[in-house]
Parts: structure tokens; C-alpha cells; sequence
């Protein structure tokens, strides 16, 4: 048998998963370094993959310095900060996670859905921190049978729509083109959506494309009944109009598991009781994580052994 691949980590993964790469591999990990071309020095052009995880970036010049690399195995569905063209450029596969999340994510944007609307992070603080003698939790807004605007229709906004069936809400979508055949109403102006849903839910891609597609104006059209919530990416809401419409009351909250500077919040939403704030944890259950970090191994494995990852990302088409 020939060499064991070698394999540079660079991605914020379980120790659990660089073990089992470690069974087939020669593992180096190198997370959380900057600069990895004075790191590694001579050894750069040994590594033929490279492991890391949707948040870190790979860009050009990550691949540049790795002059040996054939292939990148993402843990995780987003990505946006991988450069596509780059891999493709210099014949690097791009293995990632797709599929396998898609239920977790979707739970994770229906918590914060009934979490933001009817305050079930608020009434918790509000028992713990003792107020419930001195009156009762104001009252909130209802989910079951209210307009859920869905921005974004792949497979986790789809799954989104799923669920809301089952809480008897109105669905819409805005995505860039009508899914076809989906039974649901697509509404091509986002903001004639933000306007109609009492919930919009971001499920589309981060990345320059869809950078701050989500600015003050959509947050005015969403209005002062309208909640937020983004399980997507931190990139595609302007964060500081966010705020802004948060603390001001033009929008009536949000719901948030991504940020534009993780792990950054802004300080102004910890003052802020209609906000819920999760630490990107949409896909993180030990379930689902599972799953993941098999497909991590599984893309890996294909390509040394047939030359293709399993779950292959391509650039998108011109
Ligand atoms: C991360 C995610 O992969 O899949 C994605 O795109 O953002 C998450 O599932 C996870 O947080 C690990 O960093």
C-alpha cells in the first residue's frame, strides 16, 4: 500500500472526528492558525486534502500555499467563504455536507419562530429573575396560522415549509427563480414579501451575492408586527439596521443563530428583551453532527479511493 493521504486541518471540528481521519490518514492540525504558510514551510506541498468547516475560510491564497492539494472536505452545507472558482481553477474537488442538517436547521428556524413571538427566552428570565409575583408576563403574539415569508427555497427552506404546514400558517418564497413544482406561492420582490409575512425567515446562502439583501428598508417593510429570523448566514442582514429597527421598535423582534462577526454580538442586542440569541447552533445536535462528520470522512475516502467526493460543490454557473 502507498503513503497514508496527508491532511491539514484547519476547520473547527470534534476532536472525535480527527481520531477517525487519523484511522486513514496522516493528520496535521493546524485550526485556528493564521498564517499556514510559515507554519508548514517546506512541508506545505505534501498535503492532498484539507479539512475544515463551514465558517473558517478557504480562500486563494490558502490554496496557493498548499501547492499539492486535490481535494477540501467541509464540515458543513454553507459555502460561502470557500472559494469555488480558486478550487476549481487549480482542479481542487470540494466535498461538503449537504442533506444531512437539513431537519436540525429547520427545527432550530421553528424554535426561534415560536421562541421570538411568544417569548419563551424572555419568560424564562423573567421566572428566574423572580419578577413573576409582581405581575404576569406580558402578552404575546401567535404563530399557528400567521404569514411565514420563507427567503431562500433549497432543501432547508423547504423544510421549513414543511413544519409551518403543521402550525396551519400561509406560506410565500422569495428566491431568485419559482422552485419547480412546489406548491407554494413565490413572490418575486423581497420586499413585497417582507411586507405580507409576519414572520420572514432567511434561508438563502451567505456571500456577496446576497450580501445585506436584508437592509433597513425590507426591516421597514416587515414593520413594527413583524419578526425576523435568520439561520442562515450572519452576512445577509444588515446587522446595524437590525439593530437599529430592534431597539427603535420598527420591526416587533428577531430571532438569531447567525451574526456578522461570529462569534461577535453586537452589545446593544444583549440589552434588547425582543431579540433571542443563539450561538450558531442550528446543525448542532450529536445526531446530526454525526451524520456530518461522517459525510467529512465519507468525501474524503471517495475521493482517494474513486477519485470523487460523495457530496460534490461545484461554483456556481456564470
Ligand atoms: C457549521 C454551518 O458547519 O453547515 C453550515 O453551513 O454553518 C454549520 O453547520 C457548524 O457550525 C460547524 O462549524
Amino acid at each position: 500500500p502507498g503513503a497514508r493521504p496527508r491532511v491539514l486541518n484547519v476547520g473547527r471540528i470534534a476532536a472525535a472526528l480527527l481520531e477517525r481521519l487519523a484511522q486513514d490518514h496522516d493528520v496535521t492540525d493546524l485550526a485556528g492558525e493564521r498564517d499556514l504558510a510559515a507554519r508548514l514551510q517546506c512541508e506545505a506541498a505534501s498535503f492532498q486534502a484539507l479539512v475544515t468547516s463551514a465558517p473558517v475560510g478557504v480562500d486563494a491564497a490558502m490554496m496557493a500555499a498548499l501547492p499539492g492539494l486535490q481535494v477540501i472536505s467541509s464540515f458543513g452545507v454553507g459555502l460561502d467563504r470557500i472559494d469555488l472558482a480558486a478550487a476549481r481553477g487549480r482542479g481542487i474537488q470540494v466535498g461538503y455536507t449537504p442533506h444531512v442538517l437539513d431537519d436540525c436547521v429547520a427545527d432550530t428556524a421553528m424554535g426561534l419562530v415560536l421562541d421570538a413571538a411568544r417569548g419563551l427566552s424572555a419568560a424564562d428570565r423573567y421566572v428566574r429573575a423572580g419578577r413573576w409575583p409582581g405581575g404576569p408576563f406580558p402578552t404575546m403574539r401567535k404563530v399557528s396560522g400567521a404569514r411565514l415569508g420563507i427567503v431562500g427555497m433549497g432543501r432547508i427552506g423547504q423544510q421549513i415549509a414543511a413544519r409551518a404546514a403543521g402550525f396551519r400558517m400561509e406560506v410565500a418564497y422569495h428566491a431568485r427563480q419559482p422552485v419547480s413544482g412546489l406548491a407554494l406561492r413565490h413572490e418575486p420582490s423581497l420586499h413585497a414579501l417582507a411586507r405580507w409575512a409576519d414572520f420572514l425567515v432567511l434561508a438563502l446562502p451567505g456571500g456577496a451575492a446576497t450580501r445585506h439583501i436584508v437592509d433597513a428598508a425590507v426591516l421597514d417593510a416587515l414593520g413594527p408586527q413583524g419578526f425576523l429570523v435568520n439561520i442562515a448566514r450572519g452576512s445577509v442582514v444588515d446587522e446595524q439596521a437590525l439593530v437599529e429597527a430592534l431597539a427603535s421598535g420598527r420591526i416587533a423582534g428577531a430571532g438569531l443563530d447567525v451574526y456578522e462577526h461570529e462569534p461577535q454580538v453586537p452589545a446593544r442586542l444583549l440589552q434588547l428583551d425582543n431579540v433571542v440569541l443563539l450561538p450558531h447552533v442550528g446543525s448542532n445536535t450529536r445526531e446530526t453532527r454525526a451524520a456530518m462528520a461522517d459525510l467529512v470522512v465519507r468525501n474524503l475516502r471517495a475521493f482517494f479511493e474513486q477519485g470523487q467526493v460523495v457530496c460534490r460543490a461545484d461554483p456556481p454557473a456564470a
